[in-house]
């Protein structure tokens, strides 16, 4: 491999909701950067995870699922998708493989892509569940029709079928070039945005229904080991912002149960990130409809 043949761009990921896109990053690039859950909208900002190796550098940019506003913050993650579409080399577009139909977001979404003049590839996630019967070209008509994709390709990032002829594709789009990145660099949010996010992901995947939309997490305190020698452990401590009292009764649950068990999970996945063993201490606070006001969402990191 030459220099002149190392190729290198950024791939954004877009699509509606709880389609994969996070954990198709996670299976390219080898390691968990991206929060999963089974809930819609868990992913509430642009975070690029690069994969670096001798052949190529691909910056990926997963996305918030495309779904109507309800609120600043359902503003800010429309926003935050549709800005991730500009300046980039290659566009992914992430479907549940079989017979789905775009929603009327994702329309005037699929209606700007197909606009651009950036290459895109149509991404059939969860092949796993899919039973054989009519081609995925016929069933995705109301995609490609509007998209024009270089290609349609199934993929599962659950059992990691075509993963690896994904990130294959992707190179043989990009341009040539250098890393765009140090080369051991996995993503461009520090360590402590992480944290929020593993901590917010087990309350994604303890809490049902409106309760996780309404949590935001903040780190307060985030000591290595080497600055916490007392234990010899990282010692990370956060809050958990929900907007009402009945919610903060959710989280923290009958004799404190759930908030601990938000917190054991959070600490194993913590420390299995961090290769490190971790104190975890959370707190929760209500703040009245902070998904409502510009500066609560900046605080938080969802506003511009
Ligand atoms: N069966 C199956 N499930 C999958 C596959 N990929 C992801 N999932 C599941 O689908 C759910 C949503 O996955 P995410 O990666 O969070 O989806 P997303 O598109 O990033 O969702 P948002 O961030 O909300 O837009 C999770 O429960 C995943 O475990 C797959 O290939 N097969
Ligand atoms: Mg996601």
């Amino acid at each position: 491999m030459t220099q002149e043949e190392h190729r290198s761009g950024l791939v954004t990921l877009v699509g509606r909701p709880n389609v994969g896109k996070s954990s198709i990053v996670n299976s390219l690039v080898r390691e968990k950067v991206s929060i999963v859950s089974e809930r819609p909208q868990t992913t509430r900002n642009r975070v690029r995870c690069i994969d670096s190796s001798e052949k190529a550098q691909i910056v990926f940019v997963d996305t918030p699922g495309v779904y109507p506003a309800r609120n600043r913050l359902g503003e800010f993650l429309l926003d935050e998708a549709r800005l991730a579409l500009e300046a980039v080399d290659l566009i992914l577009y992430v479907v549940e493989a079989g017979p789905f139909s775009p929603e009327p977001e994702e329309k005037s979404l699929l209606g700007l892509i197909g606009a651009l003049k950036t290459p895109s590839l149509l991404v059939a996630n969860k092949a796993d569940k899919l039973k054989e019967g009519v081609p995925l070209e016929v069933v995705l008509q109301p995609y490609i029709g509007v998209l024009h994709p270089l290609e349609t390709l199934p993929v599962s990032a659950k059992t990691g079928f075509n993963i690896d002829l994904l990130r294959d594709k992707i190179i043989a789009t990009l341009p040539t070039g250098p890393s765009l990145f140090p080369e051991d660099m996995l993503m461009d949010h520090p360590e402590r945005f992480l944290a929020e996010e593993l901590i917010r992901e087990q309350v994604f995947r303890l809490t049902r229904e409106e309760v996780p939309h309404g949590v935001a997490v903040q780190v307060e305190t985030f000591k290595t080991p080497f600055e916490y020698p007392e234990r010899n452990k990282a010692l990370i401590q956060a809050t958990l912002y929900v907007e009402r009292a009945s919610q903060k009764g959710i989280l923290i649950g009958a004799g404190g149960k759930m908030l601990k068990e938000i917190g054991r999970l959070a600490r194993l996945s913590l420390e299995s990130q961090l290769g490190c063993p971790v104190f975890l201490e959370l707190w929760v606070k209500v703040l009245p409809e902070w998904r409502k006001s510009p500066q609560q969402l900046k605080r938080f990191g969802y506003g511009r």
